[in-house]
């Protein structure tokens, strides 16, 4: 069978184009560290999260110089911490966030970072984070959670060493 060159020409484009494109989504899907949520963080009970001894009082803790676990509990339609109370960690924390849902499926999502979850009722979702200087950020919950969900954020405030200090934190 004969070929055209030209026809040749566009076979050979096409299926280039067909791995460039294949290619691309292998690289969203793998090269940017994107992960599902696993069971790495454990499981609470998914109609009272509250109920699992890690989250019985969502907050800050102390686990080790530099090092705290945060347990925040996703409901419709706040982060507890986080909306009301903002989150508190000092400079250059590295921080376990370890986030619950209390109802439906919410979002974790800190505006301006790659830190960033899907909150699975049932499963923790858990990150760890270094932050640097003292700074504001913002959280907004990215899955439609309901009529208020456009409402759903809170705040993580990195603040100097010794302002942190001078609050009480508890230890774990
Ligand atoms: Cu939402």
């Amino acid at each position: 069978m004969e070929i055209h060159r030209f026809e040749r020409a566009w076979l050979v484009a096409s299926l280039a184009l067909i791995v460039a494109f294949v290619g691309t989504i292998v690289y969203g899907a793998v090269g940017a560290g994107v992960a599902m949520v696993d069971d790495g963080g454990g499981t609470v009970d998914a109609s009272s999260p509250t109920d699992s001894p890690d989250f019985r009082d969502p907050g800050v803790y102390r686990t080790g110089d530099g090092e705290y676990d945060v347990y925040v509990v996703a409901r419709q339609f706040q982060f507890s911490p986080g909306s009301g109370t903002p989150i508190r960690v000092p400079e250059g924390a590295e921080v376990t966030f370890h986030v619950a849902s209390g109802d439906v499926t919410h979002g974790f999502n800190v505006v301006g970072t790659n830190l960033n979850t899907m909150v699975i009722p049932g499963q923790v979702a858990q990150l760890t984070v270094e932050f640097g200087d003292a700074r504001t950020y913002h959280v907004a919950c990215h899955e439609y959670c309901g009529a208020a969900h456009h409402d759903m954020t809170g705040t993580i405030e990195v603040v100097p060493q010794e302002d942190f200090d001078a609050e009480e934190v508890s230890e774990a």
